[in-house]
């Protein structure tokens, strides 16, 4: 399509969030597009190019947008960010007070009412952009916290279409939600939407509830009777593309470079993994802490465990990140420093974002997978390891906090918080019977590959279609 009919379109389906699909990239020199790597984006790819869809995002850059383009068969739109709403929306309402809030006020939400003004701006560019783009009687699927607003605004602009809301993060319940100075904007913004849905039945629930206390709505079963409008409230767990790990899991390569992994970490030592966003509700600390308790009551040596911990930077610019990161560093330090020997560390840890082989080889060398958030939506990480696991080895610990614990029961389920269960727990999975473990593994595989992200994406859209 040339480039100044992209803007003047109007199409089926558009998906907001956030983060538009592409990312910069260089090529030979030249500032191009690629597809950004995660699992929302492979997930809905294949919806936006069937049906000729838009998606509309932010670059990730503050300052003027660039025109709307085509990048492998979506049409990008990309909303304008400035400086100061950077701060507000971004870096103020969306990660220092909905995302603390969120999860448990694990870290204490901000609330200032100049950042708010700056979210609801934002959310408006959003829904007018939405507006502009969609086709009469067309679909806009509004994706997490960020565009909260948005579901509302859209439905004043444009009564004829459909508008469904996906949460990626738990929703809280209502003794914390009621801490939100903006608490019955957002409930009444997200019930803009005919479909809204969650991770989890918790997530699903207090919505249900906290929209009948402050919205002054009536709720019947999965329904709730906004006007003379009825908006159905939806559990979709999100999953992943469960056939791209377990084929890369099975190539040669990947096979060879985790050979390599075991090798390079001491042949004999059974490797203990977590991988996560550098962020202070995935539990790192804790976990971190209960690896070095294993050693210092001697349940395990160093020359029979290692501990592999990944991190991707993220949110740096934000205090209580920059907090985390020295924390767990110093941490990392404390163990190597008492238990390491000369040419033997205990844990190893890496502050990057790995090439997708090398995580998939990092999942195959892994024997037990660390999975201890202390409050996450879903965690995409357990279920990306279950699927890479084709000889149904390998044990995952798992928080009871994690979205992902209602339809992993198999796994080792533990509390995040308890230093000494953790450290319990690690020790089981490091000497659980292979019997055991392969039954817990070929029970959770069994679960992931009948709901993938494909599965996921499906049933949103169904639901949405058809409501
Ligand atoms: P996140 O909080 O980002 O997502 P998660 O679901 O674990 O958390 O996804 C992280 C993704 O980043 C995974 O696909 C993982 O492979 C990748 N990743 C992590 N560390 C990496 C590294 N070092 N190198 C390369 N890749 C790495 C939010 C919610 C979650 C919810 C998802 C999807 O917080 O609860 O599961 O959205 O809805």
């Amino acid at each position: 399509m040339p480039k100044e009919n992209i803007a003047d379109h109007r199409w089926p389906m558009v998906i907001m969030a956030n983060s538009l699909p592409v990312r910069r990239a260089k090529t030979k020199g030249q500032a191009t597009w690629e597809m950004s790597p995660g699992g929302l984006v492979s997930a809905l790819k294949p919806f936006v190019e069937k049906a000729g869809g838009a998606w509309i995002g932010w670059t990730g850059t503050a300052g003027r947008a660039p025109d709307p383009f085509m990048h492998e068969s979506i049409a990008n739109i990309p909303v304008p960010i400035n400086a100061a709403e950077l701060k507000g929306f971004y870096q103020g309402v969306c990660n220092r007070t909905l995302w603390p809030l969120y999860h448990d006020a694990i870290r204490p939400a901000e609330y200032h009412r100049h950042w708010w003004i700056h979210y609801v701006e934002v959310n408006r560019r959003f829904a007018e952009a939405a507006a502009k783009a969609v086709a009469p009687g067309g679909l806009v699927w509004v994706h997490d916290y960020h565009l909260h607003l948005v579901p509302r605004m859209l439905r004043e602009l444009r009564g004829d279409i459909r508008i469904g809301f996906f949460l990626h993060i738990p929703f809280p319940p209502e003794e914390l939600f009621q801490r939100l100075p903006w608490r019955r904007q957002i409930l009444e913004g997200t019930l803009g939407a005919d479909v809204v849905g969650f991770q989890t039945k918790a997530g699903a629930q207090n919505f249900m509830r906290l929209a009948q206390h402050h919205s002054g709505t009536r709720g019947r079963g999965s329904r709730l009777q906004v006007g003379d409008r009825s908006v159905h409230v939806g559990v979709f767990p999100i999953s992943i593309d469960y056939e791209r790990y377990e084929s890369t899991a099975r190539h040669p390569a990947v096979i060879n470079h985790s050979d390599q992994l075991r090798k390079n970490l001491g042949l004999g030592r059974r490797i203990v993994l977590g991988v996560d966003r550098l962020d202070y509700t995935k539990g790192i600390d804790v976990r971190v802490k209960a690896f070095g308790e294993l050693l210092s009551k001697g349940m395990q040596t160093i020359h029979d465990t290692v501990l592999v911990q990944v991190a991707v930077p993220s949110r740096e610019r934000i205090e209580e990140y920059q907090e985390l990161r020295s924390s767990v560093e110093e941490l990392v330090g404390q163990i190597n420093g008492r238990f390491g020997e000369v040419g033997i560390a205990p844990v190893h840890y890496l502050r990057r974002n790995l090439p997708f082989e090398e995580l998939v080889a990092m999942y195959r060398a892994a024997d037990v997978m660390l999975v201890t958030p202390f409050c996450d939506g879903m965690n995409l990480v357990a279920k990306e390891y279950i699927a890479t696991r084709f000889d149904n080895t390998g044990v995952l610990i798992l928080s009871e906090f994690a979205g992902a614990a209602p339809e992993l029961r198999n796994s080792v389920l533990v509390n995040p918080h308890d230093v000494d269960g953790l450290a319990e727990a690690i020790h089981r999975g490091l000497t659980m019977s292979s019997k055991n473990a392969k039954r817990s593994m070929r029970a959770m595989r069994r679960v992931i590959r009948r709901n993938t992200v494909h599965d996921w994406a499906r049933s949103f859209m169904k639901a949405l279609r058809k409501d």
